[in-house]
């Protein structure tokens, strides 16, 4: 059944930047995902479990990690691609997929950053889902946002930071930020939050003993252009990404923006 979001949810999604929908996914497709991680993160023995960019493709991708099919699966569902439609409209393309997974102990934090920066689209826009696989928690670093910091399509400063246990090495410094307002996002399995690509967010490093793994998923309207000119690849957050040859999906509706739809593909 789709959740149709009501009025409310649209504008807290409009004002603040993010919302966490209702719909939880069931438990059998958590233990299939819960899975996939243990599977994914196997693939890629040299490779931090933060990092697992495109994990949705499936072979080893142009930017060095052995993806899985059931990310590419979850992208597709509907109970998720029904909210984001509601959201960003009718015409979506996936053109992203990142799973974080912050083992115990040791888990990497994620700098307060927006993203965008480096991604290639034009007119910018993207609403990223971020469904949780295992419990997240202030305790194992679950995401945090700053409310409303997507307003007025604003991009704060950054600074490079070179400290190794981080997963990016961007952060915002800007003094007009408003850092301290940051709110926790915590999310049992099978919840997800809806976030706009200008929103500040970032998340602590994971002390405790609890993993805390969570798949990102990169919608765009099929409105704007993934333009792979403008940057072919690019490691300005610290690792690699081939936006070259990245692949896209249409997941609904038609391509309003002449993007390439075949690059990346191979049947
Ligand atoms: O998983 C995290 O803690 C950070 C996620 C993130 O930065 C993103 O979804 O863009």
């Amino acid at each position: 059944m789709t959740e149709k979001l009501s009025e409310a949810s649209i504008q807290r999604y409009q004002r603040d930047g993010y919302i966490v929908p209702d719909t939880r996914l069931p438990a059998a497709t958590m233990a299939r995902l819960q899975a996939a991680v243990d599977e994914t993160i196997d693939a890629n023995p040299e490779i931090r479990p933060e990092h697992l960019v495109s994990a949705h493709i499936d072979r080893k991708n142009d930017e060095g990690v052995r993806g899985h099919s059931a990310w590419l699966e979850l992208a597709r569902d509907p109970r998720i691609l029904d909210l984001v439609e509601q959201l960003i409209g009718p015409d979506i393309i996936l053109w992203g997929c990142q799973v974080f997974c912050k083992p115990a102990g040791d888990g990497m934090e994620v700098p307060m950053h927006q993203d965008g920066h480096y991604w290639p689209i034009r007119p910018l826009a993207t609403c990223t889902a971020w469904v949780a696989i295992d419990h997240s928690t202030v305790e194992n670093g679950c995401l945090r946002v700053v409310p409303g910091s997507h307003a007025g399509e604003h991009y704060y400063q950054h600074a490079k930071s070179d400290r190794e246990n981080l997963v990016l090495n961007q952060h915002v410094d800007d003094p007009s930020a408003d850092l301290d307002n940051a709110v926790d996002v915590e999310l049992e399995p099978g919840q997800f939050s809806l976030h706009d690509v200008y929103i500040i967010h970032g998340s602590n490093p994971n002390t405790s003993g609890k993993r805390r793994a969570g798949v990102a998923i990169r919608y765009m309207p099929a409105t704007s252009h993934f333009n792979r000119e403008l940057y072919a690849t690019s490691d300005g957050s610290g690792y690699l990404v081939n936006f070259a040859s990245r692949p896209l999906w249409l997941l609904r509706g038609a391509d309003q923006a002449g993007n390439d739809l075949k690059i990346g593909h191979t049947a």
